[in-house]
Order: structure tokens, then C-alpha cells, then sequence
């Protein structure tokens, strides 16, 4: 009955029913899978971008968010925005920092950001964060930003559910280049150096297109640049005195992601950051590399739907908990393992140990 009010209210494009959809989804609360499904049959449509933004947390991708959000505005297209912040009890403030930021693009009904808080989601936040934005597209809207603090695996698992990647770093922050180490820049389609009114942004900015392989330096001759992992960024160039403002297109025909300064807080460089994704969406769509990443999403998806479906029904609909429980005494006291015992529950849960009900 929820369901059925949560999608004529969606249908009507009320607001006030996308935010219940959201919490639905986020909660996975009963129902979500089947207003998920109908938003499913709604995507592709209208030509929605999605853009995945993601940094060190105090980096500036909340205000290059609010940036980008004008900059479409004043193209007249809709923006969607999901935030997601870690929650802690240390930087709970966060959320409503932003929140007060955003002020400038509140009030404008073709717009619509929530945050989305980490706790909870366990292992699947990338997938509900993806499920957002798929609520955001059905809805309506023409992009789609979604930002994520951090750089480690999960904020880039989902800063990469985008079609467009970005990665913002700063040139003060001195794990910058640790973070270029540690090999996780190929990941991004673009990389935005903010903060370029600070000192040090330019040779910063210099050091991270050696980094990638774009230009050739003095600071990190003795180490080679990455490999591209996954084939998505297209990887380092092939001459690597290739300069950043040469074309994003090597001659492979590969993605060169560029390296872009900005000052967030004044607009500096924003125009050439939409311009930026522009080209990337552009190169998708020549390329194949649109039609391929979408299959592979959606095989993702599938996979990831199928894991939390499994998951759920072998707590909630099997007697795994009751095995457990049973077993608990020898577990605790050495005389089996947690690999033994865990081996033994799900043959009889195969053998047919379903709902005793
Ligand atoms: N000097 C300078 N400050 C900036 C710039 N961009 C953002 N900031 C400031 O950096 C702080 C953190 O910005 P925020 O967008 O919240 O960072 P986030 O944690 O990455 O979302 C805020 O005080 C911003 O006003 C910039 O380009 N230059
Ligand atoms: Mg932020």
C-alpha cells in the first residue's frame, strides 16, 4: 500500500514522494526492489549523465558540487545530487555544513540533493548509492552528481557506479602524492586539482600529470606510472611529454584523462571542468565505451541484488541462526572451527534446512 502511494506520487513527480522512495531504498525497507524495478523501467530515457565526485574530505567537493550545480542551471537542465557522508559521531556536523552551502541551490525546485548517511549500509553502499541515483534519474532529472568523501575502495566503488569520474584533490595536502602512490589515481576519468589559488597548486598539478604519465618530470623519474587495472581511464599516454591541454583522445583512440585546476569557491576553472565532461560523455557514446560500461553495470547490479537477496534469506529464511546457536558451545571452546562449523550449516541449509514455519 506504501508502495503503490510511494509511485503514483513519483508518477506526479512530487518530491515529497521521491524523498520517501529514497529512505524506502536506503533502509531497504519492504517494498524498496519493487519501486527500484519500476524506477528501472524509467532510466535511459532522457539522456541522464551521472558524475561521480569524489576527494580527501575537506578538498572542496561540496563547493565544486554547488558550482557545477549553477553552471547546469544556467543551462536549464536538473540536477540531482546525492551526498554520501560518513557517519561519525566526530564529523556528524558535516552533513548540516553542507546543507547550509547548498542554501544557494536549496530553494530551486530543479533542484534536489540529500545527504545519505554510510551507517548501516553494510558492504552495499555502493549499490544503494547507485539505487539513488537511479531514483534521481526516474524522477527526472538531466544530471546527476554524487559525491563521496574519501579515496579508498568503497568511496571509489562508489564515485565509479558514474558514468564520469572525478577525483579532487588539493595541492596542501600532503598525502596527495601519497595517494598517487598508492596507485589509485587511475581510477578517475578527470582529475581536478582545487584550491589552485593556494600556493604550490601549479607544480602540484604538474606532479600529478607525471603522475598519470601526461608529462615528463624530474620528481618521479625512477617510478613507472600506472597500468591502467580495468581498461576505463584508457591509462597514461604513449608519449609521456604530452601535455594536459593537448587532446583528451590519445591517437589509440584511449581516454587521456586531464588534470584541471579550479578555485570552487570562486568558479575558476568550472567552465573548462563542464567542458571537460562534456567531451567525456562524448567520447563515451564514439567510443562504445558508454553501451560497454552499461553492461557491465548492470551485470554488477544484478550480481550485487542477487548477494544482498541471498544474504537476506539465509539469516531471515533459513535455520542458520538456530545452527549456530546449537553450535555455539564447541565454537567457543576450541573444538571446532568457525570454517567447520560454517561448512556444516550450509550443507544442511542446501540439504533443505529452510524455514522451519
Ligand atoms: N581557498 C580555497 N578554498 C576552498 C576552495 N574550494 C573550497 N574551499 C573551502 O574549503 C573548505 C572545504 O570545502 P568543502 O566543499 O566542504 O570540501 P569537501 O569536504 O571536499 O566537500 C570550505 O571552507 C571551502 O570554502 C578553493 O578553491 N579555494
Ligand atoms: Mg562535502
Amino acid at each position: 500500500v506504501t508502495t503503490d502511494r510511494i509511485l503514483e506520487g513519483l508518477a506526479r513527480r512530487e518530491p515529497a514522494a521521491l524523498a520517501r522512495a529514497i529512505s524506502l531504498v536506503e533502509n531497504q525497507s519492504d517494498g524498496f526492489e519493487q519501486v527500484l524495478s519500476h524506477a528501472h523501467g524509467l532510466l535511459g530515457r532522457g539522456g541522464t549523465r551521472r558524475v561521480g565526485i569524489t576527494g580527501p574530505p575537506g578538498a572542496g567537493k561540496s563547493t565544486l558540487t554547488e558550482a557545477l550545480i549553477q553552471r547546469f542551471r544556467a543551462q536549464r537542465l536538473s540536477v540531482g545530487v546525492v551526498a554520501v557522508d560518513p557517519t561519525s559521531p566526530f564529523t556528524g556536523g558535516a552533513l548540516l555544513g553542507d546543507r547550509i552551502r547548498m542554501e544557494s541551490v536549496s530553494l530551486d525546485p530543479g533542484v534536489f540533493i540529500r545527504s545519505m548517511a554510510t551507517r548501516g549500509a553494510q558492504g552495499g553502499l555502493a549499490t544503494t548509492t547507485e539505487e539513488i541515483a537511479d531514483l534521481l534519474e526516474a524522477f527526472g532529472f538531466e544530471r546527476v552528481l554524487v559525491e563521496t568523501v574519501g579515496v579508498g575502495q568503497t568511496e571509489l566503488d562508489i564515485a565509479r557506479t558514474a558514468e564520469t569520474t572525478v577525483l579532487v584533490l588539493v595541492p596542501e595536502s600532503g598525502d596527495g602524492i601519497q595517494t598517487l602512490k598508492a596507485g589509485i589515481m587511475e581510477i578517475a576519468d578527470l582529475y581536478v586539482v582545487n584550491k589552485s589559488d593556494r600556493p604550490g597548486a601549479d607544480k602540484f598539478r604538474q606532479e600529478v600529470e607525471v603522475m598519470l604519465g601526461i608529462r615528463r618530470g624530474n620528481a618521479f623519474r625512477h617510478m613507472a606510472p600506472h597500468n591502467p587495472s580495468d581498461g576505463r581511464t584508457g591509462g597514461r599516454a604513449d608519449s609521456a611529454s604530452r601535455l594536459s591541454d593537448g587532446p583528451p583522445v590519445q591517437p589509440s583512440g584511449r581516454w587521456q584523462p586531464p588534470v584541471l585546476g579550479t578555485v570552487a569557491t570562486t568558479g575558476v576553472g568550472v567552465d573548462e571542468l563542464t567542458a571537460a565532461l562534456d567531451r567525456h560523455y562524448a567520447y563515451l557514446q564514439a567510443s562504445g565505451m558508454m553501451a560497454e560500461g552499461r553492461r557491465r553495470r548492470l551485470a554488477a547490479r544484478t550480481r550485487a541484488v542477487l548477494e544482498r537477496k541471498l544474504r537476506r534469506w539465509l539469516l531471515e529464511g533459513t535455520r542458520v541462526e538456530e545452527l549456530l546457536a546449537s553450535r555455539l558451545d564447541e565454537l567457543a571452546d576450541g573444538r571446532r572451527s568457525p570454517y567447520d562449523i560454517a561448512a556444516e550449516i550450509l550443507d544442511q541449509v542446501k540439504a533443505g534446512g529452510s524455514a522451519t514455519r
